[in-house]
């Protein structure tokens, strides 16, 4: 099978239906797997609905209460792995992220040479619609700090609009990512960069959720300012290696140039 997006929900009655809808009139192939949280507005119910509308293409996991964004998308890294997805998506329900743009990343892994694809705000190209200033501000900010503490040459490290490729969430250890608001989108991104993987940024516009509400929170953002120190302090005493594939046998990243 060949590519699938994973979008968390919470509380995202007003979205859900309409997202599934854009995504699978594209008429492009994709699957999608809703990871709920148990949502008090009942999302889950209409995505069970929906299903009967979307056989074999939509399914749906539902977790016990809110768990975070973060463990919500290693649950659907490793059930798309199972299934033998080759491309994997991360995508918000609030459409932040357009359904056309999908595809735009899908090209740059399956035929540009990406192994991670980053729908991105901040090359050239990128826009980010109907965000207050101080909202506009921090992103960029902390896209910046992120920068300068890591030095991972990734403009917009706390993107949530992302395809990878299979063979990057085989070899990352999805038991070692431990964060769950933005450091989670900075700690993959990092991860898949220290294992040598090639990372590249396709400039996409992000529009404001204008339905639903927000879940950003202070914790998210504390967890992001800490999260990345930590990220990096942490590295020092990691030696990356990236499996071969179909071999036994590890190779360090430097060693294959
Ligand atoms: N399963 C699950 N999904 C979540 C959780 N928190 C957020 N989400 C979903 O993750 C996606 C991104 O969350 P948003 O609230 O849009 O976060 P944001 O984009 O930083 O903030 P806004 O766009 O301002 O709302 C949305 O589809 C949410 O419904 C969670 O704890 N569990
Ligand atoms: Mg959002």
């Amino acid at each position: 099978m060949e590519k699938i997006v994973i979008i968390p929900t919470y509380n995202e009655k007003e979205n859900i239906a309409n997202i599934l809808e854009a995504i699978f009139s594209l008429q492009l192939g994709y699957h999608v797997l809703i990871i709920d949280d148990s949502s008090p507005d009942g999302t889950a119910n209409i995505v069970r609905e929906l299903q009967q509308s979307y056989k074999n293409q939509l399914f749906l996991e539902q977790r016990a209460g809110k768990l975070g964004l973060g463990t919500a998308y290693i649950h659907g890294f490793k059930w798309s792995i199972e299934r033998g997805y080759n491309f994997i998506f991360e995508m918000d329900a609030d459409f932040s992220h357009r359904p056309a743009d999908l595809e735009r990343l899908y090209t740059a892994c399956k035929y540009q040479g990406g192994d991670v694809a980053i729908g991105s705000r901040y090359v050239k190209g990128g826009q980010i619609e109907n965000w207050p200033w101080d909202r506009k501000f921090y992103s960029k900010g902390g896209a910046l700090y992120t920068r300068l503490v890591t030095w991972m040459p990734v403009k917009d490290p706390t993107a949530g609009f992302v395809c990878y490729r299979r063979e990057v969430l085989e070899t990352i250890n999805l038991d070692e990512i431990k964060f769950v608001g933005y450091a989670f989108q900075i700690e993959m991104k990092f991860a898949a960069w220290k294992l040598g993987f090639k990372i590249v940024e396709v400039p996409i516009a992000f529009i404001d959720r204008k339905l639903g509400s927000s879940k950003m929170n202070k914790g998210i953002l504390k967890e992001g300012v800490l999260g990345v120190l930590k990220i990096q302090w942490q590295s020092l005493f990691k030696n990356y290696r990236r499996r071969v594939k179909n071999a036994s046998q590890f190779v360090s990243p430097k060693a294959e140039v």
